[in-house]
């Protein structure tokens, strides 16, 4: 149902000129993508090795831990067309209030629904990369069968594994100076479908001026809710009906 909260979100965007989207896992589980921590996330499958599945070392290791488990979610994501919550993005975008989208997910959804820019802080699966090199790459449409077969990839060029440009737990993450600055520059810090629980970013709303607001729109509660200007723990869809930018 729509509240008054929902008209003072809107009076907040209509009065803003510089918003600043930090998105994850749960902005895309409408899509058909599992994120990772809700009840029937990722970790919760028991054939899953929670988060030994995206850890650089366990992949040095032993990489078919990964390629097995990644067997099931490319092609979820592969198909996984932009959700209510990055369509509204978009609009956000259009009506030139949103500025920049720093997104901690994988799935490419949000540049596919058209935000720009989008700092994928924890990058992508658009391509492999070389564990040895990362000048290697190769586009993951052409491991295809590889990849849905759950077999481990190795480099053309040099025989070391490869993994998509992901940044997996043990690695740094990408563009972590510009998103930086990017929330720094923000008037509205809108924060939806992320538990706030992977560091650095879940720390990058730490550097907001005094005067940003800040908006959480996630399923469950967060660390961040008490400092926030304006929580909604809603689904995404329902939320982006509520505010009629769906
Ligand atoms: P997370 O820790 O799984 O948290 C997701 C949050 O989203 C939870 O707090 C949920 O309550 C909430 N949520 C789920 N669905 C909805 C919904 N429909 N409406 C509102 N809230 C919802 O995931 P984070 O993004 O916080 O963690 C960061 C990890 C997850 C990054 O390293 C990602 O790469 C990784 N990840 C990405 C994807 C993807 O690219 N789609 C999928 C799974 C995991």
């Amino acid at each position: 149902m729509r509240t008054p909260k929902h008209d003072q979100f809107m009076e907040m965007v209509l009065g803003s000129q510089n918003i600043v989207a930090l998105t994850g896992a749960g902005l895309s589980t409408s899509a058909g993508i599992p994120d990772f921590r809700s009840p029937k996330g990722i970790y919760a499958d028991p054939t899953v090795a929670g988060e030994r599945v995206f850890d650089i070392n366990v992949f040095r290791e032993d990489p078919t831990v990964f390629s097995s488990f990644f067997a099931k979610l490319y092609p979820q994501m592969k198909d996984a067309q932009p959700s209510k919550g990055h369509k509204m993005l978009k609009k956000l975008q259009d009506m030139r209030k949103l500025k920049c989208v720093i997104t901690q997910n994988i799935d490419g959804l949000d540049v596919a629904a058209g935000c720009d820019p989008v700092i994928e802080v924890h990058g992508h699966i658009r391509d492999y990369v070389c564990i040895d090199s990362v000048h290697h790459k190769v586009p993951t449409t052409q491991l295809d069968a590889d990849i849905r077969a759950g077999r481990p990839i190795k480099c053309p060029e040099c025989g070391a594994w490869m993994k998509p440009d992901v940044v997996f737990f043990g690695e740094h993450v990408h563009n972590l100076e510009k998103a930086l600055t990017e929330v720094q520059k923000a008037d509205v810090l809108l924060i939806m479908g992320t538990s706030l629980t992977v560091y650095p970013v879940a720390g990058l709303p730490d550097y907001c001026s005094d005067e940003t607001k800040i908006v959480i729109l996630n399923g469950a509660s967060t660390p961040l809710d008490a400092q926030a200007d304006l929580v909604f723990h809603e689904d995404i869809d329902t939320f982006t009906e509520l505010v009629r930018l769906a």
